[in-house]
């Protein structure tokens, strides 16, 4: 019998950018309270689809056989959903067939609404979003293939589902929330791959997530990005910009460190008629066939063209548009390990992320004052993560109580009106 290994709730004071730690679950200490808010609270948790874990057994040797059943798993992920009761939960490897008769029922009948996106190309899992009736009504349903059988860089079978979510609030106007949830392709040496899934997860998010006013309603994406903290993949969400020039592909995400005779990323990454911009945008549409022979355009007009078009050629720079901050910091402040989202034979390492977006500053604020955040959200708590010994005392991943090879991330955050 392997014992429990506990997590405890970190309340993140954003007023005086000081983390306080209680121990416990019981106390919410989370600053003073604000009258307008709507405060929600998310979670993402690749499950590992039964599928998988059998085409893949050589990373569970270290597992008793039991643990390993669907059977025995599949009502400890579910007490695991029950006990954290989040009102989105954002899951990936959810297996079809398991989602059809066991997954969405149970979920359903806890006061979620579950939306799904199976991967392409016949793969039997895919990704989830859910939600809490109580919390918020649906406004768009927005799925994303990676797939694209005119793109031969894009022969993979992963998928995002970005949904539009409208919080019930008693009274008053408040903006939507845009969760985005995805499962980057594992293969460690195709970043140049994972960076196009990433774009285009990106673009999605931009024309669902996109405002009257020219602006973002806020944002919170999760996911398995089969990348590790600090590697060029997560340094451009994090940064929203990027130089890839020079940078092999086995680089990208950082899972391994050897890239021994790998191709560096080309310049563009992806072909043109992806129809994604450099900035992770979707182009405009196509001109017209007869405005494109218009005769009306002077020499200098179709020079700026081409010089425009030149430019982004040849530019090794990726960019977004928002400013995305990740719930956890990837080490414990004191000692420098590194947390883990995922162990089994082969690694321990932090795969699984939750992003928000923290809002642009409000340059109208008054010099001195407290600097105000428009548009974003803030993050109020998360579930502490553990490093790979502590995982090891409860011999790793899956194990009698936590029965996936990932921990499930967690995070409460409040939006101001
Ligand atoms: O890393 V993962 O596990 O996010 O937990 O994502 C992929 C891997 C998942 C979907 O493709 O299946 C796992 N070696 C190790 N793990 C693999 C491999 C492999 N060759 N192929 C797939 N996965």
């Amino acid at each position: 019998m392997e014992g429990t290994i506990k997590r405890h709730w970190e309340y993140i004071c954003n007023h005086n950018k000081e983390k306080t730690e209680i121990p416990g679950d019981n106390v919410d200490p989370t600053c003073e309270d604000s009258e307008s808010k709507f405060d929600f609270s998310v979670m993402s948790y690749n499950i590992l689809s039964q599928d998988l874990l059998e085409d893949n057994s050589h990373l569970y040797r270290h597992c008793r056989r039991p643990v390993l059943h669907w059977s025995f798993r599949f009502p400890n992920i579910l007490k695991e959903i029950k006990h954290f009761d989040a009102d989105v939960l954002c899951l990936q490897e959810v297996q079809e067939d398991h989602y059809g008769t066991e997954i969405r029922p149970s979920l359903e009948s806890l006061g979620y609404h579950c939306e799904y996106k199976i991967r392409t190309g016949k793969k039997p899992d895919g990704c989830a979003i859910c939600f809490k009736h109580s919390k918020f009504s649906l406004l768009s349903v927005n799925p994303v293939e990676f797939y694209r059988p005119d793109v031969p860089l894009l022969d993979r079978d992963n998928v995002g589902l970005v949904l539009l979510l409208q919080p019930k609030i008693p009274s008053g106007a408040c903006p939507a929330i845009c969760v985005a949830n995805t499962h980057l392709l594992y293969n460690p040496r195709r970043g140049d791959i994972k960076l196009t899934q990433l774009a285009m997860l990106l673009a999605e998010i931009s024309s669902v997530a996109h405002q009257k006013d020219g602006s973002f309603c806020p944002i919170v994406m999760c996911g398995d990005f089969n990348s590790v903290p600090g590697s060029p993949l997560y340094s451009f969400i994090k940064e929203g910009k990027l130089n890839y020039e020079g940078l092999a592909i086995g680089k990208v995400s950082g899972q391994e460190q050897s890239s021994r005779g790998q191709r560096i990323l080309s310049i563009p990454i992806w072909p043109p008629n992806l129809g994604i911009s450099q900035n992770c945008v979707y182009e405009a549409q196509q001109v017209p066939e007869v405005e494109k022979t218009d005769t009306d355009l002077t020499q200098t007009q179709l020079d700026k063209t081409e010089v425009l078009v030149t430019a982004e050629k040849l530019s090794s720079h990726l960019q977004h548009h928002f400013s995305l901050s990740s719930v956890y910091s990837h080490y414990f402040p004191d000692t420098g390990i590194p947390e883990v989202t995922t162990c089994h034979s082969r690694s321990a390492i932090t795969v699984d992320y939750i992003f928000y977006s923290v809002g642009k500053e409000d340059v109208a604020g008054q010099p001195g004052a407290e600097v105000a955040l428009v548009g974003g959200l803030k993050l109020l708590a998360r579930l502490s993560l553990l490093t790979e010994q502590d995982l090891w005392t409860v011999n790793g991943l899956p194990n009698e109580n936590n029965s996936s090879d990932h921990l499930p991330l967690l995070a409460k955050f409040r939006l101001e009106l």
